[in-house]
């Protein structure tokens, strides 16, 4: 086991409860013809906490990737019939990435170019046959801490910390693959750009703090109000954007209009006491040569003409 600090404190106890719950939550493939090994390192990663999927050949473990999203670890052995662990990770790296799933290559075999062979082909570690537990359980654990850490700086990459949408950055990556897709298909998209009116006087009457409850509370009514395929964030300060597919005319108007209408009746109980806002929103949907920059500029134009014909209100 990977000691932290000394067997027995406190500190070990409180590291392992954590750590056993985590991998608790974390499924590992093992895949290897040998039943016998199969079972020696199920029995090592079960010790430990992890749910574990056994797979007795190449073909059995890409179906369980296939089929199961909760696999962040897998552990292959190198001879197997059929198809061989080298050329497995291959096709396991075109299925999941190495933000998703460790690969740890494993063999018995004396071979001085095996290691390379499974590094290059997308392993992230390799373990020779026979193993001791102390190292088997330190490269699994550095391999899933990595994963976790790659997690975390993902999300702090790609999401708004006061919101929790995703930010801007995120977005826009998401908007310019989306675009082309959709005019490639021949579906409509929208994109709406929402600004909460006279924020500045909610910060300045109510506090800064109370100006974070309403823009959390309009992050929230914004996710609900999103169906299945739209893509909400947080654009900047009080600008929020959603892009929604496959609306056009009266059914645009009402799903915008009738996102308007929920934040004008937001309750937010803040610090300060209840206070209530509206949005001012601009909306274009795509057109034939519409590319992102276009789509981001017409609706801000439809935004500031909300904004000047007197404020909550949609410009479509
Ligand atoms: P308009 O109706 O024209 O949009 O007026 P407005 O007051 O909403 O617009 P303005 O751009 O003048 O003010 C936006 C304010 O939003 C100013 C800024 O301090 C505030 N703001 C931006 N980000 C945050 C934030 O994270 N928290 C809080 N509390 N306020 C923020
Ligand atoms: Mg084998
Ligand atoms: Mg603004
Ligand atoms: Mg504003
Ligand atoms: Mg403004």
């Amino acid at each position: 086991v990977v000691l932290k600090s000394t067997p027995g404190s406190v500190d070990y106890i409180v590291w392992l409860v954590k750590r056993l719950e985590r991998n608790r939550r974390i499924s590992a493939l093992v895949v290897d013809d040998s039943m016998s090994a199969r079972l020696h390192t199920a029995t090592l990663l079960k010790m430990f906490g992890y749910r574990v999927v056994e797979a007795i050949d190449g073909a059995a473990a890409l179906k369980a990737l296939e089929s199961d999203a909760t696999i962040r670890l897998a552990i292959i052995d190198q001879e197997m019939p059929g198809m061989q662990g080298v050329e497995l990770t291959q096709r396991l790296r075109a299925l999941r990435a190495r933000d998703r799933v460790a690969v740890i290559g494993v063999s018995g075999r004396d071979d001085a170019t095996l290691v390379a062979r499974f590094l290059k082909s997308g392993a992230n570690d390799f373990l020779r046959k026979p193993f001791s537990r102390e190292e088997f359980f330190c490269r699994v654990s550095q391999n899933v801490d990595q994963l976790e850490l790659i997690g975390s700086l993902q999300d702090l990459a790609t999401r708004d910390f006061l919101t929790g949408l995703p930010n801007r950055r995120h977005f826009l990556e998401q908007a310019e693959r989306l675009v082309p897709q959709m005019r490639a298909a021949g579906r409509r998209l929208a994109m709406a750009i929402l600004d909460i009116d006279h924020f500045k006087r909610i910060n300045d009457s109510w506090g800064h703090e109370a100006g974070d409850h309403a823009l959390r509370a309009v992050a929230a009514a914004l996710s609900a109000h999103a169906r299945d395929g739209d893509h909400v964030a947080r654009f900047g300060g009080e600008e929020f954007c959603l892009l929604a597919p496959d609306l056009e005319g009266a059914a645009l108007l009402d799903y915008f209009d009738s996102l308007r209408q929920r934040i004008e009746h937001l309750v937010v109980h803040s610090p300060g006491g209840e206070l209530r806002m509206t949005v001012s929103i601009g909306v274009r949907a795509v057109t034939a040569d519409d590319d992102l920059q276009c789509l981001l500029a017409e609706a801000d134009r439809r935004l500031y003409l909300a904004k000047a014909g007197g404020r909550n209100r949609v410009v479509a």
